[in-house]
């Protein structure tokens, strides 16, 4: 957990880029289109300055010179039609450098071809890390792992595939012994695959609702449970953050996770998965209810 000294500085500490200029062809008129107009830029990086701050390291912060480079590119590409999406381009482009936090993005036309008296026109998005993951795509293929351990354990997964939402497909059941925590009775567990709109991190707050809705206590780690919902993939996604890790870091070393989702999608496992993980404790019990 981040302290609240550093929790401050990661709230407070900014790059602040102004001026960055460049020549584009955007806007939604064809002469815009043909022509490239002069834009103007201003970038706010949120960052945690704190560690470059004491180390005077270039590694330990974003180099801005990188942020200058993506936007002037962006714009001189053209192309696009919004300043919206120009914007917007430009800050998610920002967001995959490492340590940025968040991003600010003003795009401004210098000369808008308005039949008005004004000085200029902008638009100014917000970017975090979360929002990154909002594409527009129709939707994103994500698997989620399901467990329990407490209660009616078949109803426990029945009610978790009910409230999934955008379940494309469910792995058979399976009866399985404890792995890691106390001495506690056998899971059952399971995998779906979800055709889902929603960013990791609103599957994950999800996943986190549908556990509390099925009476989820958090007691002991590793501990029983009448329901565990654990993001196991999103998309390609690689996601390392204090309230989420994609891929899930412990799903490699379990065949409870891993056979399962074999039935789904062999091809995103580990060819050779099957020998390398310990066999035994574990049994196919059902088909997904369909
Ligand atoms: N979190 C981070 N990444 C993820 C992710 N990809 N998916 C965070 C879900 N959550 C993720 O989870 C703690 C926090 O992890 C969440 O609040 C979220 O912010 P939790 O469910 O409260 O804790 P937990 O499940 O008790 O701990 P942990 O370490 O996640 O346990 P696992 O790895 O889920 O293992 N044996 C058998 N046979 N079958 C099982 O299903 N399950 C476990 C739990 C142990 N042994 C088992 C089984
Ligand atoms: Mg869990």
């Amino acid at each position: 957990m981040p302290t609240n000294q550093n929790r401050s500085s990661q709230d407070r500490d900014r790059i602040e880029l102004r001026g960055i200029r460049a020549t584009g062809a955007i806007g939604v008129l064809a002469e815009e289109q043909e022509r490239a107009q002069p834009f103007e830029v201003d970038i706010d990086i949120e960052l945690d300055a704190s560690l470059a701050g004491r180390s005077d390291d270039l590694e330990h912060t974003v180099d801005y010179g990188q942020a200058v480079s993506i936007a002037t590119k962006i714009v001189e590409t053209g192309g696009v039609l919004l300043l919206e999406k120009v914007a917007t381009i430009i800050a998610h482009e920002i967001l995959g450098l490492a340590r940025v936090r968040a991003a600010t993005v003003t795009v401004k036309k210098l000369r808008p071809p308005l039949p008005h008296d004004l000085t200029s026109t902008a638009v100014r998005v917000r970017r975090e890390q979360a929002d990154q993951f909002l594409t527009d795509r129709a939707s994103t293929t994500a698997y989620v792992a399901m467990g329990t351990n407490l209660g009616d354990r078949q109803a426990n997964l029945r009610f978790a595939a009910a409230m999934l939402p955008g379940i494309a497909a469910l792995s058979g059941i399976y009866e399985t012994d404890p792995v890691g925590g106390p001495d506690q009775d056998p899971y059952l567990n399971q995998v779906a695959r979800l055709e889902t709109m929603l960013t990791p991190f609103e599957l994950l707050e999800r996943c986190l609702a549908i556990e509390a809705a099925a009476g989820r206590e958090r007691g002991i780690r590793w501990g029983p449970r009448t329901l565990d919902l654990d993001v196991l993939l999103w998309g390609d996604a690689a996601i390392e953050s204090a309230t989420l890790t994609v891929p899930h870091p412990r799903m490699w070393e379990r065949r409870f996770v891993l056979e399962p989702l074999s039935e789904l999608a062999p091809e995103l496992l580990p060819e050779d998965w099957n020998e390398r993980l310990p066999r035994g404790g574990i049994k196919r019990i059902a088909d997904a209810e369909q």
